[in-house]
C-alpha cells in the first residue's frame, strides 16, 4: 500500500498569487502554510514577481509565486487543501471576475496528468498564455513540460501580460 503510494506521486506545482494586505506577507504566509502540508519532502519555490492586474485595472498589482512539491493526493483532495487554506487567510468570495484577492491558489500542473471535472482543469487552463505564472514554475524547473501546451521555456516567448518584474521576497 505504501508502495503504491509512493509509486504514484507526482510533482505538485502551485501557482500563488495576492493582491491585497501586503502581498509579500501574504504569499510568504501561504507557503508556510503549504509547507505544512509537505510532511515528507521538501518545498521548493519560485522568486516573487509584481505584474500590473489582469482583468479590472482598478486594483493593485499583483505579486506572484509557484511552489513545488511531491504529492500522491487526489486532484479533488489538493483543491479542497487549497481551499480551505485561502479560506483560513481570509479570502472573500467575489462575483466580480478576476478581482482582487488577499489569496489566490491555483493547482497548475500535476506530473503528467491532465484532469478535467466540473470543478477543476490540470493543467490550469490558462497557465500557458500568463507570464505570471509560467517564471514562477519555470524558476523551479527550466524544461518542466506543460501536457497538450509545451515546454514552459517556448510558452513564455509569446505569451500574455509580460509587463512583469522580479523582486526582493
Ligand atoms: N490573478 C487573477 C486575476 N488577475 N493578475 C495578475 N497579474 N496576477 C494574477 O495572479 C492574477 C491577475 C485571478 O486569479
Ligand atoms: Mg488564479
Ligand atoms: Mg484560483
Amino acid at each position: 500500500m505504501e508502495k503504491e503510494k509512493v509509486n504514484n506521486s507526482r510533482d505538485l506545482y502551485i501557482g500563488i498569487g495576492s493582491n491585497l494586505s501586503n502581498p509579500i506577507l501574504q504569499l510568504n504566509k501561504a507557503i508556510k502554510f503549504l509547507s505544512q502540508l509537505d510532511k515528507l519532502n521538501d518545498i521548493k519555490s519560485s522568486s516573487f514577481y509584481e505584474s500590473p492586474p489582469m482583468g479590472p485595472s482598478d486594483q493593485n498589482n499583483y505579486l506572484n509565486t509557484a511552489v513545488m512539491f511531491k504529492s500522491s493526493e487526489s486532484p479533488e483532495d489538493i483543491l479542497k487543501l487549497l481551499k480551505d487554506i485561502e479560506f483560513s487567510m481570509g479570502r472573500k468570495k467575489s462575483s466580480v471576475k478576476w478581482s482582487e484577492r488577499i489569496i489566490d491558489l491555483d493547482i497548475i500542473l500535476y506530473g503528467d496528468l491532465t484532469y478535467e471535472s466540473e470543478f477543476l482543469t490540470i493543467p490550469h487552463m490558462y497557465a500557458h498564455e500568463r507570464a505570471f505564472v509560467l517564471f514562477p514554475i519555470l524558476d523551479i524547473n527550466p524544461d518542466i513540460f506543460i501536457p497538450n501546451k509545451g515546454f514552459a521555456k517556448d510558452l513564455v516567448k509569446n505569451c500574455l501580460y509580460k509587463n512583469i518584474k522580479k523582486i526582493e521576497k
